[in-house]
């Protein structure tokens, strides 16, 4: 990893405070910084975000020193105020999206002036990190706060090597679709060239949210967008698995140990560690640490709950609930059970120093980690690694990310009270044998893909997604197209085949003629190139003859319609020979069948086919009807001459001696013309420039995989291009 690498998240690793009106910066807690900390060592890195303080409290010679203070240890800083920390931060990622992602949807507030200031400071990240994108950067931006600064940095400079890792869950789109800027927010993360998750599930529920949400569809997790490709795949977070192995048996950590009554005393320990969340279930764990003890009485004074709990996110009022619901349960739970000498629960609301973790890490008989949804959790990871004497049981939540590759932890519904209250005995009760042989299995997981792994692999996939992006298509590049335009310059006699959908014109939702007119821009463009008599324009489509001749009433615009069904030259249509009356009615009512089935579809029938479109079809159903479909119709059919074809969200019946190739073919070998243009994007087209001389301009529009020399993305380009030939 020689290459600049820049990590953008919403916290940097070191929080600025000031204390007696002095700075001070401190390394800080939490998951992601733990993470990437790691990734510093083996890249020339840089790392943008908010250090933390509200620039209102900063005058500017403090911004000044933190810049300069923050360089020294490889960060950049975004400087948020008051206001922008409570719409952006505290609003819209921790009050709309956190709840949403996790399953909260009553937590969850929506609130237009919290997603005004997300977009605002999303482009404030997106403007930093643009400060050092050279040309071999990577850009790789974390999680739920800043979805929308991929495609912020892809409209500024469209060759960027994004990549995204959503360190939540991403939901099922039933819970993602509650959010009122969902398309914007998937946009947004469509901008990178590789979205990483924990899981696979949460791949497969971020794929089938673009699908239903955006119509995008993907093949094995990468989406076609119409002018690149985008990846998606699992990533599992590690830890810094040596840090934690080696913590639990430090000077410091056994000095703790003797201090503390806890660790010379016989009974066995159970703790829980988080940062103090709804979504970690603590309130549920209390329930049932609680309805353990009232079925087995017979461990009090031998098993005591150790809780402690991050102070995370204060100005949230969830959280200020959730503290206040802790700490009843605790003082209840200990009001019933304590005596005078002893009580079930240690309760500290505050974060812990590393040793202080790593003790009770190595103290703690069971772990219990029971999130009611958890991208991942780290704690779980981290306590594996401490049991240096490879025995302790770890309860674990199936809710949680880690429970895919933790799979000999005892694992619970964290709703299940009774099964957790199970769950607590059993561990207390485990053999050694068994919690060894169960530990050495989880050790030898964490140990193996740790964050170091993590990390490499996923940057290591990023630039192997740009590797595919340039080998896969054949971009036409600015020399290629400097020498296009020279040919153009110095030739006389020159054949131009457009196409007209998805090549001149975007996509409509429907086929409707009105809905797909030309600009008149368009009409302008086209009409100044067949103004230069050394140009002949053909627009070659498969649409209906009347649609082609009224979006162009120009005599001197070749038109060939229906793929070749209709041909209109010298103020003349000339008509394809084949009688359709037969295959037509045989198809026709499986057709129709299908429209009255498939709520959104559109069956359009031309002289010489039909197209029956499904670009209004929801998704996930369009797919299984058109499939369906597809097989009806080659039953019905039983002929080799009618072919089954499939296209941009449309299915087509036509003759197989009727396409683009064969209508062209005569046209283009004729030996007049010194240049030659085709562009196309359907494959339709396919068979016109098969059917070209090889040294024909021939281009496609998009990414499939084409027969043409040259690719170009969008329509805007094919435009922009034809502005250069005038
Ligand atoms: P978090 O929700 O913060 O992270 P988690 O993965 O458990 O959750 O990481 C918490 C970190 O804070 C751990 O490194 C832990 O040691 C530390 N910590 C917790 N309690 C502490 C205490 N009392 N004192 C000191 N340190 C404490 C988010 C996602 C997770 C995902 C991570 C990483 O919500 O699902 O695993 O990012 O992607």
């Amino acid at each position: 990893m020689n290459d600049k690498l820049i990590i953008v998240s919403t916290r940097l690793p070191v929080s600025v405070s000031k204390v007696d009106g002095k700075l001070r910066y401190e390394s800080s807690a939490g998951g992601l910084s733990t993470a990437i900390d790691s990734l510093k060592k083996s890249a020339d890195s840089v790392w943008v975000g908010w250090p933390g303080i509200a620039s209102d409290d900063l005058t500017p010679k403090e911004k000044t020193e933190i810049t300069t203070e923050l360089q020294k240890r490889g960060c950049y800083p975004v400087f948020l105020n008051n206001n922008e920390i409570n719409k952006f931060y505290s609003g819209y990622s921790n009050s709309t999206l956190w709840p949403l992602f996790h399953y909260f949807p009553k937590e969850a507030q929506y609130d237009s002036s919290y997603w005004d200031m997300y977009q605002d400071v999303n482009m404030q990240f997106a403007r930093a990190a643009l400060k050092f994108a050279t040309a071999n950067a990577k850009i790789w931006v974390h999680d739920y706060q800043l979805m929308l600064v991929p495609k912020m940095l892809r409209d500024i400079n469209k060759d960027l090597t994004i990549g995204f890792f959503l360190h939540t869950p991403f939901p099922a789109s039933e819970v993602f679709r509650l959010i009122p800027e969902r398309e914007a927010l998937l946009e947004g993360v469509l901008g990178a060239s590789l979205i990483g998750f924990h899981t696979y599930d949460y791949v497969h529920y971020f794929l089938a949210s673009t699908l239903k949400i955006l119509g995008y569809e993907n093949t094995l997790g990468t989406v076609r967008l119409d002018n690149r490709l985008v990846q998606t795949d699992a990533f599992p977070i590690g830890i810094d698995y040596k840090k934690y192995a080696k913590g639990s048996y430090n000077r410091k950590v056994s000095s703790i140990q003797r201090t503390f009554d806890l660790f010379r005393a016989k009974t066995q320990v159970i703790l829980s560690v988080d940062r103090a969340d709804y979504t970690k279930g603590i309130p549920e764990r209390l329930d049932a640490f609680e309805l353990f003890l009232d079925r087995h009485p017979d461990f009090l004074r031998r098993a005591v709950l150790v809780i402690v709990a991050v102070p995370s996110r204060g100005d949230v009022n969830a959280y200020k609930e959730l503290r206040a619901t802790i700490e009843q349960k605790v003082s209840r739970i200990n009001g019933r059970f304590s005596t005078i000498d002893w009580s079930p629960i240690t309760y500290r609301y505050q974060p812990l120093p590393f040793d202080e973790l790593c003790a009770l890490y190595a103290r703690a008989d069971v772990m219990l980690v029971t999130p009611l949804r958890d991208g991942m959790n780290l704690v779980a990871k981290e306590y594996v690694a401490a049991r240096h004497s490879h025995n302790g049981v770890l309860i674990l939540s199936d809710m949680a990310g880690a429970a895919i590759e933790l799979t000999d932890a005892l694992l619970v519904n964290p709703n299940n009270t009774s099964q957790v209250a199970d769950a607590i005995y059993e561990g207390l009760t485990m053999r050694e044998t068994d919690q060894r042989k169960r530990m050495r299995k989880m050790q030898a997981r964490v140990s193996q893909y740790t964050i170091e792994k993590w990390a490499q692999d996923f940057v290591k996939e990023l630039s192997d997604s740009v590797k595919k992006r340039d080998t896969n298509a054949k971009w036409l590049n600015q020399q290629q197209e400097r020498v296009l335009l020279d040919d153009y310059k110095k030739s006389s006699r020159r054949l131009i085949l457009l196409d007209y959908d998805g090549t001149l014109k975007n996509f409509a939702d429907s086929p409707d003629a009105d809905r797909s007119e030309p600009s008149i821009k368009l009409k302008k463009l086209l009409k100044t190139l067949t103004q230069d008599k050394q140009n002949k324009i053909i627009i070659i489509s498969g649409r209906k003859r009347t649609t082609l001749h009224k979006y162009f009433r120009n005599k001197d615009i070749g038109l060939i319609a229906e793929h070749g069904g209709w041909v209109y030259d010298d103020g003349q249509w000339t008509k394809f020979n084949q009688n359709t009356s037969d295959w037509k009615k045989k198809v026709k009512p499986i057709l129709k069948e299908f429209v009255a089935r498939t709520p959104g579809a559109v069956l359009e029938e031309k002289d010489f086919s039909f197209a029956w479109h499904y670009r209004q079809v929801q998704p996930n159903l369009a797919y299984v009807r058109k499939e369906a479909l597809k097989t009806k119709l080659r039953g019905a059919l039983g002929t080799d001459d009618i072919g089954v074809y499939e296209g941009q969200k449309i299915i087509e019946v036509k003759s197989k001696r009727m396409n683009k190739g064969v209508a062209v073919a005569g046209l283009a070998a004729k030996n007049q013309w010194d240049f030659i243009l085709a562009i196309g994007d359907d494959y339709t087209d396919e068979d016109m420039f098969l059917a070209m001389p090889t040294d024909a301009y021939t281009i496609n529009v998009g990414t499939d995989h084409t027969n043409a020399r040259y690719q170009i993305r969008s329509v805007d380009d094919v435009l922009e291009l034809l502005r250069l030939l005038i």
